[in-house]
């Protein structure tokens, strides 16, 4: 491709709207465009990322037994009814009516549709297991539509469905997937890390996702240091450090008044109590039932576990004034000492005692508070945020924090939607059994913002080979000098013909602003084709990883070309 054809609109300044590196650069870069809020046109450069990415998902897909098909975007409503969905994402969902009044949606994910195909033209167990997938925009009306493509209201998702007999056979076709995924992330060239993750949302039993590494990550992860347990902070599971055991003797509760203190560090410095002697008491309405959550000072509440622990399907955080109402104090004076409602704590704070709290009485608190003599609990549950420095839940290791982006989630569903859609094949005894189910995505957009993300410098964009919108970026220094010309069409042609992608830098442009462009769109490899090289036979190779270029004789160019590209 020349560069004087190529539709890449670069821009000079850093979009203001852009928040993220991504999301600027590939604006930046002329990658992208927007056309409304959360939704994009890919440019030709998107484009050729996408397709490398895409093919990479599809290669994987097709050796791990999948069967590409494609799903309209198009959905009914009655589909959704069935699955009791469609009230339940609700505004999530973009809806649209046909003229005889009935209802749509923009497919948001495929697990209706494909359980109703499936279920019409699958009788029997010997139709399975059966692996689908396809590659398709999906649609999401997300309430901010934020980071470029990170959190797009239309973006390109990679799902597959499977579908097993048993739960067996749902193992297997399960590890086949996270094998495939492995793959997927190895051959992307990207870091990532495979994490145990929450599926309470979508009723699923074992999920994993696939974090992107990068600072600007939305998820935290956490993992061991010694052995290879990695979660989701949402999951991660959090014990008790024994060290932590308070032995003291209990002593006797006390009511103190604390005029105008509320907050956890107003008691610190008030009372000179540290976080880890204080608790505090978070109210929650959950199904419209108005819950104590219990955690010590310092740490914080994670819903999903809250979620998971009450098995609600409904939860947030209560309204002051019927706090007040009930408990007879606002939300910096409350703790579990006389409080009217059901009480759950963390594992750690039943390891802890003499601790001091809130008196559901405004201005005062207790101090030397016992679990069991003073108040009880409910239940007792893991329901804080694991931290670095935690205790590893599987080894004697401790937990660090890194940051990722998720780009690929593989959940077990089971008969989850088979059951909701009576969806059922029959057995080799001639049983009628519902179809075993699982889900695979991958966000084929998001990979590539997320590979922006972990590979940008100062100037712009540092593309992974395997999805470099070209290879090499041939740039003449002068492209009115004949032989500077003459010798970037011969390399151009000779690494064209050798299957290599290259981009052909032949506009009319001063030097550095080809080399800025050349940075900017990220092509990993520049040859630079110079008068004063060329008398002595010889072009300046640099890779755009690395910060020094060097001299590599005309002769050479093919062979190092192919050596740094198929290494
Ligand atoms: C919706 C809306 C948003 C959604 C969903 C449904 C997330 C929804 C979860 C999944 C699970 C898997 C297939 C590929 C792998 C992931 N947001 N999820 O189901 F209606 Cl509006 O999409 N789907």
């Amino acid at each position: 491709m020349k560069a004087s054809q190529l539709f890449y609109p670069t821009l000079r300044e850093v979009p203001s709207e852009a928040e993220i590196v991504s999301h600027q650069l590939l604006l930046r870069a002329g990658f992208i465009r927007k056309n409304t809020a959360g939704v994009y046109t890919y440019l030709p450069l998107a484009r050729r990322v996408l397709r490398k990415i895409e093919n990479i998902v599809r290669e994987e897909m097709d050796k791990a037994g999948g069967q590409e098909i494609v799903m309209p975007i198009i959905q009914p409503r009655e589909l959704w009814d069935k699955s009791g969905r469609w009230s339940l994402y609700g505004e999530e969902m973009f809806k649209l009516g046909d003229r005889h009044k009935r209802e749509f949606a923009l497919g948001p994910t495929h697990e209706e549709l494909i359980t109703t195909l499936v279920n019409a033209d699958v009788h029997s167990y010997k139709g399975l297991p059966l692996l689908l997938y396809q590659i398709q925009n999906k649609y999401r009306d997300e309430i901010r539509p934020r980071f470029g493509l990170m959190r797009g209201r239309e973006f390109i998702m990679k799902d597959l469905y499977s579908f097993d007999v048993d739960d067996a056979g749902l193992d297997v076709s399960y590890q086949k997937m996270h094998k495939a995924y492995q793959q997927i992330y190895e051959r992307l060239n990207l870091k990532y890390r495979v994490v145990q993750a929450d599926s309470g949302a979508i009723g699923g039993k074992e999920s994993h996702e696939f974090m992107v590494l990068a600072a600007s990550g939305e998820s935290e992860i956490v993992y061991c240091t010694l052995c290879d347990y990695a979660a989701n902070v949402e999951k991660a599971v959090c014990s008790v450090d024994q060290a932590v055991r308070t032995e003291e003797e209990s002593r006797p509760l006390t009511k103190v008044h604390t005029p105008g203190q509320k907050t956890i560090n107003d008691i610190v410095e008030f009372l000179g109590i540290p976080k880890t002697k204080q608790i505090k008491t978070l109210m929650y309405s959950a199904d419209g039932e108005l819950i104590a959550a219990i955690l010590r000072g310092d740490r914080e509440l994670n819903e999903i576990k809250l979620k998971n622990t009450l098995q609600a399907n409904e939860l947030f955080m209560a309204d002051e004034a019927v706090v007040k109402e009930i408990c007879g104090a606002g939300f910096g004076s409350l703790g579990p000492v006389g409080m009217p409602v059901r009480i759950y704590i963390d594992l750690e704070v039943a390891a802890m005692n003499n601790f001091a709290c809130g008196a559901n009485e405004d201005d005062y608190h207790f101090t030397n508070v016992n679990l069991d003599r003073d108040f009880t609990a409910y239940a007792v549950a893991d329901l804080r945020n694991a931290v670095a420095g935690d205790k590893c839940p599987c080894c004697e290791g401790n937990l660090q924090m890194i940051r990722g982006i998720e780009v690929g989630h593989i959940f077990k569903l089971g008969t989850r939607y088979s059951q909701a859609m009576q969806a059922t094949f029959l057995d080799d005894k001639g049983q009628e059994q519902f179809f075993v189910m699982g889900c695979y995505g991958i966000g084929v957009s998001r990979t590539m913002a997320a590979a922006v993300e972990q590979n940008y410098d100062e100037n712009g964009i540092i593309w992974p080979l395997p999805i470099a919108p070209f290879q090499v970026i041939i740039v003449p220094v002068n492209i009115n000098q004949a032989d500077q010309k003459a010798m970037a069409e011969q390399l151009y042609q000779q690494l064209t013909a050798n299957g290599i992608e290259v981009l052909l830098d032949d506009r009319d442009e001063r030097a550095g602003v080809k080399f800025k462009d050349a940075d900017l769109i990220g092509i990993p490899l520049r040859i630079t084709i110079g008068s004063k090289t060329l008398q002595e036979n010889k072009v300046e190779m640099k890779k755009r990883w690395e910060k020094e270029s060097f001299l590599v004789d005309i002769d050479a160019v093919i062979g190092t070309v192919h050596d740094i590209i198929f290494k």
